[in-house]
């Protein structure tokens, strides 16, 4: 039976742009899910196998018919190759992000990407100092350069481990070592993966899995925490401050411009292009009150942190935002973006603008983003976007009135500064009690799930019982949209974590940033863990990603767990057709790296399954007060 609109979305505003697409007769992703039912249960087991042409082969879960594939490959054998490769494509995801951030900040220590500078000296100086580099007598562009080569060989590293695995603690990185886990050069294990997976090669679950920790870390403490980190130089650290979200951001008047993706290189560009006098004047020309940019996914998460930009939607809101009929163009960078974007945008008057030489989608206007020309293509992707808004169709626009208020930016060093510069505050609110835990919620919206129920609902359970949340992404912004991110809603909070935000100013639930940002997660823990003398997975601290979807996700988890943080996962990885690969992810692991995971699609009992661990990590640590 198809689903009713409630059923969808648990967001009013969408809720609203859903009912106007089922009147135009317009498509959307839910309409699709709804094709594709019932869904493959190989795949969704995890026994397809397709890794060469005497293939595919798939595998009986019944134990009646095949239980090999036709060289010799068991269950076992394939849903841990499927997954090691689901690991590699959602690092690579991760760090080719980093690569291009470094480069541009390469080409911008030498003089070659001209809108770009250095943000943030101290930031600079600081991971040059980190890195070993010694900037006494030398420029800050030539710090910039030495750091972005050490940086760049991070990548390609043929010796030794990744140099950001300093900051993890001593403990745990004796025990990667021991395990034989320790990254190495990140493209290095994201390759490894390929070799290993390839017919013939690594064909012992373990070892398989093992590979695939290794390659996640190399992601969260390599790809995703160099891009933060260069990001940072050249953007600022984020900072406390207040913005708006949901589809209400649009404007009536103005020319929308919305960005989309993951990568902010592009999208500071453009932000900074939106206040051109000379666009705006043309803005003006063409009848428009101004040009409005707003967000959507990380792309809209990193603009967000650091200029305050609205943010339009999610990951599941990137089609609704179009059939408000208001957007003038959408701008597109990598990962997330539906291909289905193209053939949308032309039921509407929005140009479909893509940006990066390595993504492109139907029908799209290419405007290829280079570092030399970066503000030059800004202000030619914002002028097409305004010279559209006369062909926005009136009778054709439905913006919702929900907007919501939000307080963001909460990188590692702002909630240390909000904490009065030490995390003592914290440590001792934790000891005390007030703050029972801190829980780490993440990842993507699902069709599988109702939008944004599980990421709220998960949330809302785990202040009420006085755990500090900490969120990335596409849960960020369904806090946000739900009010969560906010002081005031310390009111549904315990009365111990309502005590310390209202003490703080803080909200309970801190936005952390985009993606990769979960690197900043894995840094706050490291300092909280460091401070207290224990390993990360001492911490009564969990993690969850409640609707997840994409191969980063999975990525994600690996790491998470890897550096020792329970985590439960809200939709079910394609893993339940080996017995053996299922009990070692959600039981085995506990005894290898100290965290495994859990999956539960739903959020309070995955609340619950959090808080019981959180209670066994203070027991542990004797705070049982
Ligand atoms: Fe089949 Fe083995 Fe080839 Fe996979 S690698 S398709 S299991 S023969
Ligand atoms: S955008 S990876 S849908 S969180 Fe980072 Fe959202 Fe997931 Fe993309």
């Amino acid at each position: 039976m198809k689903p009713e609109i409630y059923e969808k979305s648990i967001d009013l505003a969408s809720q609203k742009i859903l009912k106007k697409a089922e009147e135009e007769g317009i498509e959307t992703a839910w309409d699709r899910y709804e094709k594709q039912l019932p869904q493959c249960s190989f795949g969704q087991l995890g026994v397809c196998c397709r890794n060469c042409n005497m293939g595919p082969c798939r595998i009986d879960p019944f134990g009646e018919g095949a239980q090999k594939g036709i060289c010799g490959a068991t269950a076992d054998i394939i849903v841990a190759r499927n997954l090691l490769r689901t690991i590699a494509a959602g690092a690579a995801a991760h760090s080719d992000h980093a690569r291009d951030a470094v480069l541009t900040f390469k080409k911008m220590s030498e003089g070659e990407a001209g809108s770009y500078r250095i943000k943030d000296e101290a930031k600079l100086l600081s991971l040059a100092s980190e890195y070993g580099i010694v900037s006494e007598g030398k420029s800050p562009k030539e710090v910039a350069s030495r750091l972005a080569d050490t940086l760049l060989q991070e990548f390609g590293k043929q010796d030794g481990h990744l140099l950001c695995t300093r900051r993890v603690p001593e403990s745990r990185l004796k025990l990667w070592a021991e395990l034989g886990i320790e990254p190495r050069g990140i493209d290095r294990e994201i390759v490894e993966c390929m070799h290993r997976t390839h017919i013939g090669v690594d064909n012992d679950a373990v070892h398989i899995l093992l590979q695939g920790l290794r390659t996640g870390l190399s992601d969260g403490w390599g790809g995703s925490m160099i891009a933060t980190d260069v990001q940072d130089i050249l953007f600022g650290i984020p900072q406390p401050r207040r913005s708006t979200v949901n589809l209400g951001v649009l404007s009536k008047d103005k020319v929308n411009v919305i960005v989309h993706g993951h990568e902010p290189i592009l999208s500071e560009m453009i932000v900074e292009a939106a206040e051109d006098p000379e666009l705006l004047k043309l803005a003006e020309e063409m009848g428009a009150a101004g040009i409005n940019v707003a967000g959507i996914c990380c792309t809209g998460n990193e603009t967000l942190m650091r200029h305050g930009t609205p943010i339009a939607g999610n990951f599941l809101q990137q089609e609704l935002a179009v059939i408000t009929g208001a957007i003038e163009a959408m701008v597109v960078d990598v990962q997330c973006v539906m291909p289905s974007l193209g053939e949308l945008t032309g039921c509407y008057h929005t140009k479909f603008i893509s940006t990066s030489p390595k993504a492109d989608f139907p029908n799209t206007i290419r405007m290829e983003f280079h570092e030399g020309r970066a503000y030059e293509t800004a202000k030619e992707i914002v002028r097409t976007a305004v010279e559209n808004f006369p062909n926005r169709v009136l009778e054709k626009v439905t913006i919702p009135e929900e907007k919501q208020e939000c307080m963001v930016g909460f990188s590692a060093e702002a909630i240390l500064s909000a904490l009065g510069g030490s995390p003592d505050p914290l440590i001792e609110a934790i000891k005390g009690g007030a703050v029972w835990g801190i829980g780490a919620v993440v990842g993507c919206n699902n069709v599988k799930v109702t939008h944004n129920y599980g990421h709220v609902n998960l949330v809302k359970e785990l202040i009420k019982n006085n755990v500090l949340v900490v969120t990335t992404g596409c849960n960020a912004i369904a806090c946000a949209e739900a009010g969560l991110l906010l002081p005031e809603a310390s009111e549904l909070a315990g009365d111990g974590l309502k005590a310390v935000c209202r003490a703080l100013g803080i909200p309970p639930v801190l936005h952390m940033g985009s993606c990769v940002d979960i690197s900043r997660i894995l840094v706050l823990s490291s300092v909280l863990a460091n401070y207290l003398g224990v390993d990360i997975s001492d911490l009564p601290a969990a993690g969850a990603a409640p609707e997840w979807m994409s191969e980063k996700a999975v990525s994600i988890g690996t790491y998470v767990v890897s550096s020792g943080v329970f985590t439960v996962l809200g939709t079910i990885p394609a893993v339940l057709g080996s017995q053996a690969v299922t009990s070692l992810l959600t039981g085995g692991l506990n005894s290898v790296v100290g965290a495994s995971f859990a999956v539960e699609p739903d959020p309070l009992k995955a609340a619950e399954l959090m808080l019981e661990h959180i209670d066994a990590k203070r027991k542990a640590l004797g705070l049982d007060s």
